[in-house]
C-alpha cells in the first residue's frame, strides 16, 4: 500500500510541471502584447515608441527634448527598426539620430551607450566625411535612399525621439 501512493505522487507532480511553466509563459506573453502602449502621437514599434519631431534645433537641444518627455534621440537597433522610422519620415527632410563622435575622433556612441555594432551602421556612401561633423542625422539622398551623414552639431535638424513602452 505504501508503495503504490509514492508512485501515484510521482506521476502527479511530473505531469502538473510543464503544465504550469506553460501557463506561466503564456499569460507573460499575453501581458506584454496587450498592455504595452505608447503616449498619444507616438509611434508603436516593437518595445519602443518614437515621436517624429519637425521642429529644427541643435543636436544637444533636441536630445534635451527628448530626455525631458522621458526618451532619448532615436538608436537604431536593427535595419527592420531605421526600416520603420523612415516609412514616418519626409524625404525632403534630414533628423538627428542619437549617435555622435563627441571627440571628432572616429568613436561614435549611441545616446544610451548600446555597443556602436558593425552590423547597424547604414551611412550614406562616402559618409562620414569630416572629423568636424560629430553628430549623425538620417537622410534621403538618390540613389542610396535613407542613410546616415554625419552633420555639424550646431546646425538644425529635425529629431526623432525614442522612448521604451509603457507597461501597465
Ligand atoms: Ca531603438
Ligand atoms: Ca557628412
Amino acid at each position: 500500500m505504501g508503495q503504490k501512493l509514492v508512485t501515484g505522487e510521482q506521476t502527479q507532480s511530473s505531469a502538473l510541471l510543464p503544465f504550469s511553466g506553460s501557463v506561466i509563459k503564456l499569460l507573460v506573453h499575453v501581458t506584454e502584447k496587450m498592455w504595452g502602449c505608447c503616449p498619444n502621437h507616438w509611434k508603436s514599434f516593437g518595445s519602443s515608441c518614437y515621436l517624429i519631431s519637425t521642429k529644427e534645433n541643435f543636436w544637444s537641444t533636441s536630445e534635451q527634448n527628448c530626455v525631458q518627455m522621458g526618451a532619448h534621440l532615436v538608436v537604431i537597433n536593427t535595419e527592420a527598426e531605421q526600416n520603420f522610422i523612415t516609412q514616418q519620415l519626409n524625404e525632403s527632410l534630414s533628423y538627428f539620430l542619437g549617435l555622435s563622435d563627441p571627440q571628432g575622433n572616429g568613436k561614435w556612441q549611441w545616446v544610451d551607450d548600446t555597443p556602436f555594432s558593425q552590423n547597424v551602421r547604414f551611412w550614406h556612401p562616402h559618409e562620414p566625411n569630416l572629423p568636424e561633423e560629430r553628430c549623425v542625422s538620417i537622410v534621403y539622398w538618390n540613389p542610396s535612399k535613407w542613410g546616415w551623414n554625419d552633420v555639424f552639431c550646431d546646425s538644425k535638424h529635425n529629431s526623432i525621439c525614442e522612448m521604451k513602452k509603457i507597461y501597465l
